[in-house]
């Protein structure tokens, strides 16, 4: 008999092939830039294949990853717009199952970035099975494509070589920019701090949790880890946390009371764009 009818509908059905292991769509160093009259109109144009809520499944096979990525946010949509411009190809090049989430921090209070990979975190979790969650500053493009938006078996820091530290890890312990943790890395380390408000900190505590914790922390190659961030200046409304040093010195007896257990939020809005989700929060002030 020609049974040729019955595989052909098993390509088209969900029965794909899983994705091979390595993507042949991945072609290494990307040339960033930051072309003057970006449209977001123009990216979504570019990305016929992503659906509503900025989500992506490959066409021809099975992703073997689901990653969703996670961009704390406020008053940054000049800098939204270049990450989405090369994010959606870049993960699409890598042949993933992907969603983007903007966690948008409402209201004019003092910024807390961690606070909101917290929302992030379950608000996403809600949604689909995510396998990894890429924690990701808006400012920062990935200039590699080997630089593959999936999970270790530790937490990893993705963002090793930025240029505006000449392309070199800052210091042993950074764990800032992006970094990727599967949903059992994070609930093991009690997830972000809560209490960072302002900028700087949070991120060194995050890297002492992933110790804590009983993890460390991976690392891509300095090659592929690399990273161009978009300029600017220190953000009204996220000045310097003075008190960064002495929250640091206590994390060890603090990492289990704050964090995951104790995130409290009001979800204001959830849309999905075209390009992401967008979930803009109340996380409240300062205690
Ligand atoms: N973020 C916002 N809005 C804000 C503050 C922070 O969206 O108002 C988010 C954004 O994703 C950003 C991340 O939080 O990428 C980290 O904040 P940051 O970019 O201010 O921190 P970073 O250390 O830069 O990357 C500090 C700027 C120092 C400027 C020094 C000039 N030479």
């Amino acid at each position: 008999a020609n049974l040729s009818h019955l595989s052909k509908a098993h390509s088209h059905g969900n029965e794909m092939p899983y994705c091979p292991k390595t993507s042949p769509l991945i072609g290494g160093p990307i040339h960033v830039s930051f072309p003057s009259g970006l449209t977001l109109a123009e990216v979504q144009r570019k990305n016929p294949l992503v659906v509503r809520g900025g989500r992506y499944r490959p066409p021809d096979c099975e992703a073997k990853h689901r990653t969703a990525i996670i961009i704390p946010h406020r008053h940054r949509e000049h800098h939204l717009k270049f990450l989405l411009y090369y994010l959606h190809p870049f993960l699409q090049r890598q042949q993933l199952h992907y969603g983007i989430y903007v966690i948008h921090q409402a209201g004019n209070y003092t910024f807390n970035r961690a606070k909101l990979m917290n929302v992030g975190f379950r608000e996403a979790m809600k949604e689909e099975d995510w396998d990894c969650l890429f924690f990701h500053d808006v400012d920062l493009i990935p200039e590699d494509d080997r630089n593959t938006y999936v999970c270790d078996s530790n937490p990893k820091h993705a963002a090793i070589a930025m240029d505006k530290f000449g392309y070199k890890l800052p210091y042993k312990m950074y764990f800032g920019g992006v970094s990727a943790l599967t949903p059992l890395h994070y609930l093991k380390m009690n997830g972000f701090p809560n209490n960072y408000w302002g900028w700087g900190g949070e991120d060194d505590d995050i890297g002492v949790r992933v110790s804590l914790a009983g993890m460390f922390i991976t690392r891509p190659t300095l090659k592929v880890g690399r990273y161009k961030m978009i300029k600017h200046k220190l953000d009204k409304g996220n000045g310097v946390n003075p008190k960064r040093f002495n929250m640091l010195a206590k994390t060890r007896s603090t990492w289990k009371l704050d964090g995951m257990n104790t995130a409290d939020y009001e979800t204001i809005s959830r849309q999905y764009l075209p390009l992401y989700t967008n979930i803009t929060v109340n996380i409240g002030t300062e205690a």
